[in-house]
């Protein structure tokens, strides 16, 4: 690890919106500390450093809610803020002047189903358990797969058709194809019935789904244990009641 390291404060051991970010730092191989993730492994909480650090008083403007990444005294959230930021500062595809724009439009709708997906287990109160919340989440979850799943990812297919290229701006893969990637496959594990009835409608966003898992930086990492597998505690999580037709 480098002085110049990016910190990285997720609360561990979810994958949730902090893998959104990692897949950008890793295929930018931009050097980082996995702050949650390294407490736990020494002994400690991947908890407690994420809640100290959203209390931490120095910051100039504090962060509401992780992922947050530290960029020297700089304390940065919202997922598609921090993809935008180091998008800029590594000039990376999307940085720039309409790119930035379609990048961050693209990366902000994806966080939108995102936050739909998470509503799905907990449409009523994010401090209620789900089992506290287990019929609003039924009727909830056959809206999303009813209609929205299908109306986010028509989207993206009809995005992905006009672009005419590998990916959403062209042939370099850019942080939005990076999240789609995580979307989908979050949307496999969570909702694995619906997902299989959309799919053969998407075969651009599928063929973007390998593109990205086939790069060799994100393959090596995804063979890695920095990867944390989906589970049923962070976003996209699968009760298979919710999954049923
Ligand atoms: N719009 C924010 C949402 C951040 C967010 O909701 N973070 C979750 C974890 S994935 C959290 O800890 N929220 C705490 C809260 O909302 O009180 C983003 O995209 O980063």
């Amino acid at each position: 690890m480098t002085d110049s390291a990016y910190e990285l404060y997720y609360w561990h051991p979810l994958p949730g919106r902090g893998e959104f970010v990692r897949l950008l730092l890793e295929q930018a191989v931009l050097p980082y500390r996995d702050v949650a993730r390294a407490a736990h492994a020494e002994g400690g909480s991947g908890v407690d450093v994420v809640l100290d650090i959203l209390k931490d008083a120095n910051a100039p403007v504090p962060p509401f809610a992780p992922p947050i990444l530290k960029s020297g005294e700089h304390l940065i959230a919202q997922t598609a803020n921090i993809c935008q930021f180091l998008a800029r500062k590594h000039d990376l595809p999307g940085s720039e002047d309409i790119e930035a724009a379609i990048a961050l439009q693209l990366q902000l709708t994806i966080m939108d189903v995102t936050a739909e997906a998470h509503d799905t287990h907990h449409p009523v109160s994010v401090a209620l358990r789900y089992e506290e919340q287990r019929d609003a989440a039924r009727e909830r979850s056959a809206a999303f797969k009813q209609d929205r799943i299908p109306k986010f990812m028509r989207y993206f297919e009809r995005v992905l058709e006009r672009s005419g290229h590998p990916f959403f701006l062209g042939d370099e893969v850019c942080y939005a194809d990076l999240s789609l990637f995580q979307l989908v496959e979050g949307l496999r594990y969570a909702f694995p019935n619906r997902m299989k009835e959309v799919e053969p409608d998407l075969g651009r966003v599928r063929a973007v789904v390998e593109r990205v898992s086939s790069l060799p930086r994100v393959a090596a990492y995804l063979a890695s244990d920095r990867r944390l597998s989906f589970n049923e505690h962070g976003i996209f999580r699968h009760y298979p009641e919710l999954d049923e037709a």
